[in-house]
């Protein structure tokens, strides 16, 4: 993840004149990150195992993918304030037809692949069904502010000028809204393009953290990011950029919880992260993002694979020119599947069959060390999200600890074990499905 993404550096990088490339634009991925990880510790962690679940449920239901499409039902928000943000019909349902053709693969320029890339290219079979356009008028503007990173999320709210959601576990929302220019002290530094919250399991989370409320799961974009045939033009200062639908195709990316092919890291002012990768094998790692450009050059990265690929400008989880991109891989579509077969499965109604199907819940139940001393951890799989409660009780049957609650994919807990006496405990792990017990050897 992006480092550098420390607010007092960034103006002293500025001030310094180390400016930021003005033209320099972007989606909010790293904002999100960084600003979640400073405002709730453990956030890139739990997205993280979030990540690694959705990758071993997808590769898991990977035979079976050509057998079933998934359907999310779409609504669009147009929160407008000048006209020419009223975006017309036409190109909605040219942006909708686009996330439909890419997302199945059947959008045209994929026979612009380079054809070492045809094996690892594939179809999501995920489609996507209109179901509401609402428009809204509105008078106010929707920033981000670089200092704290805080992203323009009153656009999702009908009280602060935007747009509230359909219900987000249900449908997917996407805004579409001017998004004001990023600029620090009036030094203008960029423009966000769009941003989408990953799936991070936030009825996981503590009562009081800051985790962003499920109001703002979904999809932002800057209205001259929908496409095609968008007659409102980006212009920062390199000349029109063309527009074909792709940043909602990769924002929706995102939201299904892909990274950047990069693997983010190496800095904003893009710095080498060839230790950095995507989590995703079938996607070359590279040392960077692309610049809105088709570099078809470009192998940033020694691959440790046999061959050593050229990077994958053509994948939607780079920055590459929206002309450039047409791919998803296998191993990308994993992930998106993954996630709508579990931290998403509302969305395509799939959640009984499997996301909540009662399977071997609690497995790899480890307890180390044991015999114990001050301290020991618990550690469990539990792939289907389910709630679960940690007890510990001495031989008596009472309880010597704190309950412990938690319903995280790849469980683990430290627990404290200062004040109890040597001698044997009973560790017993309960979802609604199953009970586990372990012994326990305190020996301070
Ligand atoms: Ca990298
Ligand atoms: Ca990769
Ligand atoms: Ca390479
Ligand atoms: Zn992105």
């Amino acid at each position: 993840m992006n480092k550098l993404w420390i607010p007092l550096t960034m103006v002293l990088l500025v001030l310094s004149g180390l400016k930021l490339n003005a033209q320099h634009h972007f989606c909010g991925h790293d904002l999100i990150m960084n600003q979640m990880a400073q405002q709730t510790p453990g956030y890139k962690e739990q997205v993280l195992k979030i990540f690694d679940e959705a990758k071993r449920r997808g590769l898991a239901s990977r035979q079976s993918r050509n057998q079933t499409l998934y359907t999310i039902d779409l609504v669009i928000h147009v929160v407008w304030k000048d006209s020419s943000e009223n975006l017309a019909t036409s190109i909605i349902q040219g942006q909708v037809d686009q996330l439909n053709k890419d997302f199945r693969r059947l959008n045209a320029d994929t026979a612009n692949l380079r054809s070492m890339f045809h094996p690892v290219a594939g179809d999501a079979m995920i489609e996507f069904n209109l179901v509401q356009v609402n428009r809204v008028q509105t008078n106010e503007e929707f920033s981000v502010d670089f200092i704290s990173g805080a992203l323009p999320d009153n656009v999702k709210e009908t009280a602060n000028g935007g747009s509230d959601p359909w219900d987000t576990e249900l449908y997917l929302n996407l805004w579409i809204c001017k998004i004001q220019p990023i600029t620090v002290a009036g030094i203008p530094l960029g423009q966000l393009l769009g941003y989408a919250y990953p799936p991070d399991g936030l009825s996981n989370w503590p009562a009081g953290s800051s985790a962003p409320s499920p109001l703002y799961e979904g999809v932002v974009v800057d209205f001259r990011g929908i496409g095609p045939n968008n007659p409102n033009p980006i212009d920062l200062g390199t000349g029109p950029l063309t527009v074909v639908g792709r940043t909602p195709v990769h924002e929706i990316g995102h939201y299904l919880g892909l990274r950047h092919v990069w693997g983010d890291g190496g800095g904003i002012l893009g710095g080498n992260s060839c230790g950095e990768d995507d989590g995703v094998a079938d996607t070359p790692n590279t040392a960077g993002q692309s610049n809105f450009d088709c570099d078809t050059t470009k192998n940033s990265c020694v691959d440790t694979t046999a061959i050593d690929w050229p990077d994958m400008v053509e994948n939607y989880m780079d920055y590459a020119a929206e002309t450039c991109m047409n791919t998803f891989t296998i191993g990308q579509i994993d992930i998106m599947r993954g996630v709508l077969e579990g931290p998403r499965c509302k969305l395509i109604n799939n959640c009984i069959t499997t996301y909540n199907t009662p399977t071997a819940e609690l497995t790899s139940v480890q307890i180390y060390p044991n015999p114990a001393k001050g301290f020991t951890t618990l550690e469990f799989d539990n792939p289907d999200f389910l709630e679960y409660q940690i007890t510990i009780r001495d031989v008596m049957g009472k309880e010597v600890l704190p309950t412990i609650n938690g319903k995280a994919a790849n469980a683990q807990h430290t627990v404290p074990l200062n004040g109890l006496a040597n001698g044997i405990y009973f560790v017993e792990i309960a979802s609604k499905e199953v009970t586990i017990g372990r012994k326990l050897v305190v020996s301070q």
